[in-house]
């Protein structure tokens, strides 16, 4: 059975949940679309959680990956456009690293895109009352480093699809009036973006950019 890998981060920032580490836990196993999924948590460390990921890819050989992490303050699952050559840390990663205005790979491409079907996914999970965006960026902490790596690595992998989703805090880790979603409802979202992606190859045309 071909696979899919989705990875998860551990908590970092000095919290101890991070809603991506329960949703690559909960979906490891899982068959969608005929496809087993993988999940598997990486550290949230600048270089060794590519190292990781990049350990994964050659010991799963998976189709297609989505690297997923939590976003917080956003309100909605949020797939990323975007992965851009950039360290720029505003707090230090779990190793007590904090890299400024780093490139991830010397003389590497400024960006990768995406290589996920971000409109599909974003209608799927609208039409099933999932709260979800178009994100223009990553960031510049731990997950656009291994969004860019993972792009960077696929390039010499044909066929093989990947990007990255951001989705927001758990009920558990929002103060008051900050957004979160339940964790139920982020397993099924992920596991929904998996079967869009399995079976759409060529990403909707609809409108779904910044208006700023
Ligand atoms: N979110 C962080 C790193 C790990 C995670 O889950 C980020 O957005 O960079």
């Amino acid at each position: 059975m071909k696979t899919v890998l989705i990875t998860g981060f551990e908590p970092f920032g000095g919290e101890s949940l991070n809603p991506s580490q329960e949703i690559a836990r909960q979906l490891n196993g899982r068959v969608i679309a005929r496809r087993r999924v993988l999940g598997r948590i990486l550290p949230c460390v600048f270089g060794a959680a590519n190292v990781e990921l990049r350990r994964l890819l050659r010991e799963l050989d998976p189709e297609l990956v989505i690297c997923v992490g939590q976003a917080g303050g956003r309100a909605e699952i949020t797939p990323e456009r975007v992965a851009i050559n950039l360290a720029d840390a505003r707090i230090p990663d779990n190793a007590g690293q904090q890299p400024v205005d780093a490139p991830i790979v010397a003389r590497g491409p400024a960006a990768y895109w995406s290589t996920l079907p971000i409109k599909a996914i974003v209608a799927a999970l609208t039409a099933h009352q999932v709260p979800a965006a178009v994100s223009q960026t990553a960031g510049t902490f731990v997950c656009n480093q291994v969004f860019y790596g993972l792009m960077h690595a696929l390039q010499g992998r044909r066929g093989v699809r990947g990007g990255f989703i951001h989705v927001p805090w758990l009920p558990e880790q929002a103060k008051k009036g900050q957004p979160s979603l339940p964790q139920e409802t982020m397993v099924e979202a992920l596991a929904l973006a998996v079967a869009v992606a399995v079976t759409t190859r060529r990403d909707l045309r609809i409108a779904g950019g910044a208006s700023h």
